[in-house]
């Protein structure tokens, strides 16, 4: 089940969805067997900033319908933080690491590529322009000209693999995925979650503290499923998949409509095994034709 990613062999193709696996909490609570049958075959670390966050007021957590809306907002140690006291850890993982960073300007996203780079313990870095829940509303990667802008400002910070995380509330998502490949990024991950909305069962009033948020799980399913396979149609980078991926048939389906990994979210949070289970359901030859080809059953 090895597959090839940005120039590393991985020893299967699930990885898992930044931010839907805490992987210094559940070592505190499964210990060193954590280390010895880890669920993912690469690690990809939740958002940092550049500055630490305290992140949305609360709720930030709403079960809808087949799925999860989160208003999480970003809490994070910021940069310095991450490197000092998560970093070590992350190291101690027994798969790659794949650094997940935002900023809110350009110039923020530099100096995060810049210094998360200049660490051997990093594999490759992963940018968000896709968070739905900033209070600015503002997501760089809705906008093709705004993404090929930054990675091409980051482009020549790193030689590591730059992955660019998609948002699926874009007009054109394909043309995004375009610009960032053009514009010089190694692969692209999709999707982040879907604007959404619930409201206080009494009051009426909007129930996270963010008011809106991100909708993920199976309900999100068949909308990841197509953006997969449109975005692996129009590009030649490798694609990451992602979308209410809960079982091995989810996670064949992806590969199929193009992606070379898929990535497991909201699932681990019911499952914290959720990534090792889809593995061994993959199975063997999961995908027997090669990716390009394989889109282009799937889409066309
Ligand atoms: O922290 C969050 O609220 C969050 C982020 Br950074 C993201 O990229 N996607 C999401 O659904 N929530």
């Amino acid at each position: 089940m090895t597959v090839e990613f940005c120039g590393l062999e991985l020893r299967s193709p699930v990885i898992n969805a930044s931010g839907t696996f805490d992987a210094i909490a559940a070592h505190r609570t499964f210990g060193d067997e954590l280390l010895e049958r880890f669920p993912f075959a690469a690690f990809v670390s939740k958002t940092i900033t550049l500055e630490p966050r305290q992140g949305n007021p609360p709720p930030r957590l709403w079960e809808t319908a087949g799925g999860l809306i989160n208003s999480i907002g970003l809490p994070n140690r910021g940069l310095h933080g991450y490197l000092e006291h998560d970093l070590p850890f992350y190291a101690r993982l027994p798969v790659p690491l794949i650094v997940n960073v935002m900023g809110f300007t350009r110039e923020e996203v530099a100096t995060l590529v810049a210094a998360v780079s200049a660490r051997e313990e990093v594999f490759g870095l992963e940018l968000n322009v896709s968070c739905p829940n900033v209070e600015s509303g503002l997501i760089m990667g809705a906008d093709p000209g705004e993404t090929a802008a930054l990675v091409e400002r980051v482009r020549p910070l790193t030689s590591l693999p730059l992955i660019v995380k998609l948002t699926p509330n874009a007009t054109d998502v394909p043309a995004v995925a375009a610009a960032a490949q053009e514009a010089g990024a190694d692969a692209v991950s999709l999707v982040n979650t879907l604007r959404g909305m619930a409201l206080h069962p009494r009051t009426g009033e909007p129930w996270l503290g963010g008011r809106t948020g991100g909708v993920s799980g199976p309900a999100i399913r068949a909308i990841g499923l197509a953006q997969v396979a449109e975005v692996a149609a129009r590009v030649t980078v490798p694609v990451v998949g992602m979308g209410g991926v809960s079982s091995g048939r989810d996670a064949g389906a992806l590969l199929r409509a193009g992606a070379t990994l898929v990535a497991v979210g909201t699932e681990s949070f019911r499952d914290p095994a959720a990534g090792a289970r889809i593995e061994r359901e993959l199975g063997g030859g999961h995908v027997s034709e090669t990716p390009a080809k394989a889109a282009n059953s799937v889409f066309r």
